[in-house]
């Protein structure tokens, strides 16, 4: 592919950043009355304003004939064709298919995988049903209480967010545990407070192989082992999830307590796949569905809506002007929903890991920036800690802020405290406040002109600061939904329009490799002669 920099409407673009850069958010609303109503609409029950953006109609229409220039609609199709664009992996990309209807067809090399998914999704229910019925016993005979996900990166990110963002809707009768880190405090704090005969560990991997996954499957079959009076039923607090069946059941856990999926579901996108299976457990099977049901909501959206009202394509193109024209090198997710917690650190692995990428699909280094940092945390507790940062620091850092209309906990008027609090901090990034108003309002205080001018500049907001703001009705397994597949696509969008192949993460694979290697050296097993200083001082230090 033409490299995207040389296009006519990259340079297009360049030029309009350069003509535009002056241009304050605050003077374009006063400007246009009509701004927040062009620059706002609703996909699957979401509703994106992107007003506040340093973006004009024509800043808008280029950035569409930028999408226009790569194709984006052919390679949705792609996607949508079950084609291999994950090249260096030689690998379909089909988290679609997980949240497609039945009477739906994709076919990878001769199979139909819509039909695999839903014979895969009728027997997590079968497993789903028993264990949340009681009818699932462990080895003394005793109903499950606890449930323990032992997985990492893809495959405990995404059960462990959804799992706490629908709090919610999760069953009062069992609790729900994530075990990742291979520090072996992570397992070790969690058992302490379980009862061995009605605890079920679900092992999480895709591959099979992780060091961390399998350490710590290791550690709590042990712990089994030692407290099981019943020692032949242990079987029964034991589930494996993998595209990998084979080795889970090398490992010990029974064939019938494997869930199989696929090669062709990335780590950081198989939350809609048996590895939700702890989701599925706490909020059931019906609710598990719906999640399914709004992601798909939003597939349609972005394989049939046109480019201008569709979701992801604008959200991409958005992050694609804030990184590539106006230079930003981070980006904030600020949602005002205690229950979406984790949503920036499950957005930092979808994001980071997918298109935090060097080289173009044909293996060439770029000379453009790829992804921006992801990072954020629930407002409003962000406000009293880094929004300084973003309000009076040297960068500008694009926030993306998301507000459920409706709270599950209406408790007097908090949600509406709330609601003040992330509008007014949209508002404050946007508008900011000027040397004049400043000096204005310190003289109204009583402050002398020449004080009022003193103090000025530290009380200076320069505002033009972007953000979109997401509504969304109510945190609801389907909205959740459509919002993570929202998330989902505006990353293949800025992926696609990067020329990057966002479906591998080899530097994943090369912290795997690399931490083996080092095993022999940190037991005492091998000589450090052959490694650099440092690493071979620290391992001396260690053993
Ligand atoms: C995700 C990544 C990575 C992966 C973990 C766990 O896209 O590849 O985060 O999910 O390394 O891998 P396993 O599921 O194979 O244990």
């Amino acid at each position: 592919m033409q490299n995207i920099t040389t296009t006519a409407t990259w340079q297009q673009l360049q030029q309009h950043a350069e003509q535009t850069n002056n241009q304050q958010m605050r003077d374009l609303f006063e400007q246009d009355a009509k701004r927040f109503d062009k620059f706002t609409f609703t996909a699957a029950d979401l509703f994106l304003d992107y007003s506040k953006n340093r973006i004009t109609e024509d800043t808008m229409q280029l950035l569409l004939q930028l999408a226009e220039e790569v194709a984006i609609k052919d390679k949705i199709q792609q996607m949508y064709n079950g084609e291999k664009i994950n090249t260096t992996e030689n690998r379909a990309v089909l988290h679609i298919a997980l949240r497609a209807p039945k009477d739906k067809a994709i076919m990878v090399d001769g199979v139909n995988v819509i039909e695999e998914v839903h014979t895969a999704l009728a027997n997590i229910s079968d497993a789903v049903n028993k264990i949340r019925s009681g009818e699932w016993k462990g080895f003394s005979g005793k109903e499950i209480t606890d449930v323990v996900n032992i997985g990492i990166g893809g495959s405990d990110l995404g059960p462990h967010m959804i799992t706490e963002a629908l709090t919610p809707y999760v069953t009062d009768k069992i609790d729900f545990h994530f075990v990742s880190n291979v520090d072996a405090t992570h397992i070790y704090e969690t058992l302490k407070t379980l009862n061995p005969e009605t605890t079920l560990f679900i092992i999480a991997s895709k591959t099979f192989t992780t060091q961390e996954t399998l350490a710590n499957a290791l550690a709590a079959r042990e712990w089994l082992e030692q407290k099981a009076t019943n020692k032949n039923a242990i079987g029964q607090h034991l589930i494996a999830v993998s595209a990998k069946p084979e080795r889970a059941i090398e490992f010990g856990i029974h064939a019938e307590h494997v869930y199989p999926f696929w090669d062709w579901v990335g780590g950081r996108y198989s939350l809609w796949s048996a590895i939700g299976l702890s989701i599925a457990i706490a909020i059931g099977m019906e609710h598990f569905q719906e999640l399914l049901a709004g992601a798909h909501m939003m597939d349609e959206h972005f394989k049939n809506a046109p480019l201008k009202e569709n979701m992801p394509i604008i959200m991409g193109l958005l992050g694609i002007w804030n990184t590539n024209f106006l230079n930003c090198k981070t980006q904030a997710v600020l949602p005002y929903d205690q229950y979406l917690e984790l949503l920036p650190k499950y957005l930092q692995q979808l994001e980071m890991e997918s298109n935090g990428k060097r080289v173009n699909k044909e293996g060439e280094p770029l000379n453009y920036s790829t992804c921006p940092v992801i990072w954020g945390s629930p407002g409003t507790n962000g406000q009293h800690a880094f929004h300084e940062l973003i309000m009076q620091g040297t960068q500008i850092i694009p926030v993306d802020f998301i507000f459920p209309k409706q709270t599950h906990n209406p408790i007097g008027n908090q949600h509406m405290l709330l609601a003040a609090n992330c509008l007014a901090q949209s508002q404050a990034m946007m508008q900011g406040k000027n040397e004049q108003e400043v000096i204005a309002e310190l003289m109204e205080q009583g402050l002398s002109a020449q004080e009022a001018k003193t103090l000025a500049p530290h009380k200076v907001i320069p505002g033009n600061n972007p953000s979109n703001t997401i509504i969304i009705e109510k945190i609801t397994p389907k909205t959740l939904g459509s919002l993570i597949a929202l998330y989902e696509h505006k990353t293949f969008v800025e992926g696609i329009i990067w020329n990057i192949n966002s479906f591998d993460q080899w530097g994943v694979e090369l912290g795997k490799q690399l931490a083996k290697k080092l095993i022999p050296n940190l037991e005492g097993e091998a000589t450090t002669n052959k490694l650099d200083a440092s690493t071979a001082g620290l391992i001396n230090k260690l053993i």
